[in-house]
Order: C-alpha cells, then structure tokens, then sequence
C-alpha cells in the first residue's frame, strides 16, 4: 500500500470511475484535471458517447463542471468507455453507482453487485477499491468484499484492498461540493485510509478523516437520517402550531434563540434521493433492530403531502366549495427550491392525491423542463393556488393579481413564503402550513 501511496502522490497511479452519474462525472473530471489518467466507465452508450464527444450529460445548472469535461476529454485525461476490461490496468478504482432502497426499504444494490462482479474478473493485483455510493453499515463487508474475493480469486487486504469514501454531493453544487466539503476516508486497513487520503488530497480541500470503512458507512447515513428526523421533528411542530392556533415560522424563531437548537422549516414534505433513503440504509446496518424513530420521521414527512390537500380542502370549504371539480394550480414540481431535480418531488404525491380527491391540477415550475412557461396561464381560472416549492421566482407573484385570475380567491402556501396578512389583504382565503385557521 505505501508502494500505491506514493503513487498517487506522484499522479502516477491509474484511476477507474464506475459510474459517470452526477457523482462519478465530476469526481472523474476533478481527478483527471488534478493530473491523473482516469478511465471512466458506465453501462450507458449514449452517456459515454456525449462525454466522448467533450459534452456534460449532467442537467441542471452546475458551475464549471461542462468546461472541466470537455477539457480533461480533449486532453485524453479523462478516458469514457463502456468496456469494464479498460478497468484491467486500474491502480484505484472508485464505484460511483445508485444504490436504491426498493419497495420494503431494504437495498438489493443491483448496480453495485454488477459492478462488482464485472471489476473483480478484471481488477489487478493490489488494487484499491474504494466505494463512493452511499451504502448500508457493513454493505463493504458483507456485500463488497465477497463479491470482489469470489470474482477474482483474490483475498481482501492482500490480493486488493477495500474503502468507502462516502460522497457529500448536492445537485447545483456538484463542484464545489466534491471540492469545498470534508470527507470521510475509510478504509479496510489503516494504511488504506492514509492512501485515500492522499488521493483525495489531490481535489478535496476540505477535512479527510481516518476511519474504518464501517464508520464512514455510518457517517453518511446518519447525517441524512439526522437531517430528516430533524425535518419530520419541524413538520410535527407545524402541525400542532395549526391546531393550538400557534405561528410555526414565530415558535421556530424563537425557539432557536435557545442555546444548542435549530429547529428547521416544516413544508410540503420531503424529495431527492438522498433523505428519502439513507434513513433505511441507516436502519439496515442493524436488521434486529426495529427502527421506531426512524420509521416515524419518514412516515410523518411522508404525510405532508396529504396534510397540504388537507388545508386545501379546509379553505374550498370556506367558500362552500370542494375540492372535487376543482382546478387547483400546483405552483412547484422539483423537490427543492431553485432546482429541475424531481426525483422523489413530494409535489407529485399531493398531485396524486388531489387527482384522487376528484381535482384538476395545473403545475407550473420554472426550472423543471415540462412544466416551464407562464405562470399566470397555469393560475387562469383556477379554484386555488398551492405553493409547495419556495422557488425565488415565485416571491414576486401580486397577491392583488393573483385575486383577479383565480376563478375562486384561495392560496396554499406550503413553503412558509407568504404572510398572512398580505394575502387576506389582497381578498384570498389562505392556509399557511403551520399556521392557525383565522376565520375571516
Ligand atoms: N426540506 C424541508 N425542510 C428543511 C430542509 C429540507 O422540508 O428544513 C426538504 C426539502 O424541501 C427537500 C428535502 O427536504 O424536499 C431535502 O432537502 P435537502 O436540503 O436536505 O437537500 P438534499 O436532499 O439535496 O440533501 C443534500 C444532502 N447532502 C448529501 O446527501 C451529500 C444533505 O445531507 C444536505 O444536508 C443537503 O443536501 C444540504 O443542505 O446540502
């Protein structure tokens, strides 16, 4: 391994990419412009041909990442292919692949067996193998490493070594997060966990911490299951603050003057991929163990959406209205403010529900592809309006001319975007999640 060390503190050390999604492509592009031959390798034709071609397959805006592709690939740094062979001369190889939880919240982790597989009847001796996806506690022991030792005949911590470098990446934010956050580098020896570091070293500027590879398991999926007990926690208090005739967004500021709090800001529920799932890899690493807590906060995030139809319901009713027949304009389909990313969007559980409830929903989002264009055609005529993303472009809409386009004069805002007080100012009925009732 010291032999592996000082080759990649000399850039001599051949890296692999599994995976050119929106975490292997920038870590590829990072790695290869840092100096290092990178091959990278994805099952997609089409995907490689772009990148063959010098373009970012990545949608969405990500700063510098295009121009990086196409330099490294213009350079022959940056090597795509769709051939795992290209993978034979591989020094370290990194796994970059999607690891989805299925229907019972456990993973199968189809990708990373094939990966696996495929690497270990070409990988070479004294390879570095070092896992990026976000994986379950003892996935690298239990799930990794069998199947590397069984398609190579070699055995870990002698004939290849093992690490799990979990990936802190954002969309909008690929770069500068893969380059700006600290990461966790663990590894199946100690002087494995020093030879990642030197690796990351060469494109990460923040922290590179020492662990075992079942710490950094555990590091990864606990910070998102952190994150969304702590939002199922402020999704709780929203609920309670409607019905005991509390303000949630004063309660939370208030509350957070207090030393050691940060309650954080209830809404529509919870999108993306990464904290809708880690919280059951998390749970898997203990399978006697039934996750109570963790299973809550998922089930009450999970329940925001409905709670949305809910407060709805409450204002048609208001006016002698209700929600079957109604054209409700969905203001949001992305799961996060600013963003094309849909995956997950809790925007499309509330569009199922309100279809379910005998709606007719509009969606608008000006920054997913689809549902583009011009917000007041989507509010024309309709019985409601129901904000579920705080997109920026949405804090400008005149509630006075929101009034006069709505058929029938209601707002929904589910992303604590507009007061109270301006809205029943302009003549609409409103529910704010969080929010008492005040009758008018
Ligand atoms: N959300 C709330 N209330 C909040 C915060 C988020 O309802 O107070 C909702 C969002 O609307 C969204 C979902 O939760 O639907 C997730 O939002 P997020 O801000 O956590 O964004 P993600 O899913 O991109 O989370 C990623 C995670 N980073 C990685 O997995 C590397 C997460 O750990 C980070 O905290 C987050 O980015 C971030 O803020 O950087």
């Amino acid at each position: 391994m010291s032999t592996l060390q000082s080759r990649i503190e000399k850039k001599e050390a051949r890296i692999a990419v599994i995976g050119l999604g929106y975490v292997g492509l920038p870590v590829a592009a990072c790695l290869a412009d840092a100096g290092f031959d990178v091959v990278g390798v994805d099952l997609k034709a089409d995907r490689i041909a772009r990148i063959q071609a010098g373009h970012c397959p990545i949608e969405g805006e990500e700063p510098g990442l295009a121009p990086m592709v196409s330099h490294v690939v213009a350079s022959g740094k940056l090597k795509p292919t769709t051939s795992f062979a290209d993978l034979a001369t591989a020094d370290v190889i990194l796994i970059d692949v999607d690891t989805p939880v299925e229907g019972d919240n456990k993973p199968l982790y189809r990708a990373l067996r094939g990966a696996c597989e495929s690497l270990g009847s070409v990988m070479k001796d004294g390879a570095l193998v070092i896992v990026e996806s976000t994986i379950a506690p003892g996935t690298v022991d239990k799930v990794v490493a069998p199947l590397l030792e069984s398609a190579s005949g070699k055995k870990r911590n002698q004939g290849f070594f093992l690490g799990h470098c979990p990936e802190r990446v954002m969309p909008g934010r690929l770069l500068k997060n893969l380059t700006e956050l600290s990461r966790v580098c663990g590894g199946s020896t100690p002087e494995t966990a020093k030879a990642m570091v030197a690796l990351y070293a060469t494109i990460v500027r923040g922290d590179l911490d020492e662990a075992d590879c079942v710490t950094a398991e555990l590091v990864k999926t606990a910070e998102n299951t952190y994150r969304d007990v702590n939002i199922a926690f402020a999704n709780e208090l929203a609920l309670i603050c409607e019905a005991s005739g509390g303000s949630f967004l004063r309660v939370r500021e208030l509350v957070n003057k207090s030393p050691g709090r940060n309650v954080l800001l209830s809404g529509a529920g919870v999108g993306g991929h990464c904290i809708t799932k880690d919280p059951w890899l998390l749970a898997h690493g203990a399978p006697g163990l039934d996750p109570k807590l963790i299973a809550a906060a998922r089930a009450r995030n999970d329940s925001m959406p409905a709670h949305v139809l809910g407060l709805l319901e409450s204002a048609l009713a208001s006016l002698g209205k209700g929600v079957s027949g109604a054209r409700v304009a969905v203001l949001g389909y992305s799961y996060l403010e600013d963003s094309d990313d849909t995956r997950n969007s809790p925007s499309e559980a509330f569009i199922q529900h309100a279809r379910a409830a005998g709606a007719e929903c509009v969606v608008h989002d000006p920054w997913v592809h689809e549902h583009k264009g011009d917000v007041w055609e989507a509010l024309k005529g309709a019985d409601a309006a129901v904000l579920l993303v705080a997109h920026t472009a949405y804090r400008r809409l005149d509630l006075g001319a929101l009034k006069k386009t709505l058929r029938t004069p209601v707002l929904v805002d589910a992303r604590h975007m507009f007061s109270r007080a301006s809205a029943r100012a302009a003549g609409l009925v409103f529910r704010g999640l969080g929010r008492a009732v005040e009758e008018v």
